[in-house]
């Protein structure tokens, strides 16, 4: 199978899990090589083809280059058979898809970052900002939880979409990290369906073994 593109990360990234999965489902290879943040980023050649410097950025094998992960998964999405399952059909299946692509970004992947940085050594700790990020998450998951009742998937069809694949991705060290048992347990219907998630065919190769904290650390 010929490349389909190259996406380049430091390991582990949540916003390149969601496109390797895609990438899966859709049969086509995307090719993650080694990466050092702070320097392959910073290199001439990579900064001439992706000026902000950021990652994820993404090569399709035709020239095309794409930075913000949503919209690298969406081409990678659109680019294979999987395309109508991942991303709808109508107009209302695919701005429903895309409302919880926006609300996974948002509304849990910002906070969740807020959350685990300090617990990277990548920013100082801070109680209040911590409480009140907690609470914003909380409140994220309170509205998911009530929206999975009698659903499977987030869009609520037959099979998952790119909508579950965001949330999880955003969940991810989350629930690695942060939200623990304690509160893993106010949210049953959403651990199941991450568990769910992670757990399918083609995804559970991009994500990785899924891992729950039972008790979150505070960092000194
Ligand atoms: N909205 C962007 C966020 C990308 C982003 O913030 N990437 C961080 C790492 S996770 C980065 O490259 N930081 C390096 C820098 O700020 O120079 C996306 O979804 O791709």
């Amino acid at each position: 199978m010929a490349p389909f593109g190259t996406i380049y990360s430091y390991p582990n990234n949540p916003r390149v899990m969601k496109t390797l999965a895609v990438a899966n489902l859709n049969g086509l290879e995307v090719s993650n090589p080694e990466f050092k943040m702070g320097e392959t980023n910073r290199t001439p050649e990579f900064l001439a083809k992706f000026p902000f410097g950021k990652v994820p950025a993404f090569e399709a094998a035709d020239g095309t280059t794409l930075v913000e992960s949503d919209a690298i998964m969406q081409f990678v999405a659109e680019s294979g058979p999987a395309s109508a399952q991942l991303l709808g059909t109508t107009p209302a299946e695919r701005a429903l898809i895309s409302q919880w692509v926006f609300f996974a970004d948002g509304e849990i992947l910002a906070h969740v970052i807020t959350l685990v940085l300090p617990r990277l050594k990548l920013r100082p700790y801070d109680e209040a900002t911590e409480n009140s990020t907690l609470e914003k998450v909380e409140r994220s998951l309170a509205y998911l939880e009530k929206h999975l009742a009698g659903r499977a998937w987030v869009a609520g069809g037959e099979k998952l979409t790119v909508a579950d694949l965001s949330l999880a991705a955003a969940l991810s060290w989350g629930f690695a990290m942060v939200l623990d048992a304690e509160v893993q347990a106010k949210y049953p219907a959403v651990v199941e369906w991450y568990k769910r998630t992670v757990e399918s065919e083609g995804v559970k190769q991009a994500f990785g073994e899924a891992k729950f904290v039972e008790k979150r650390e505070i960092p000194q």
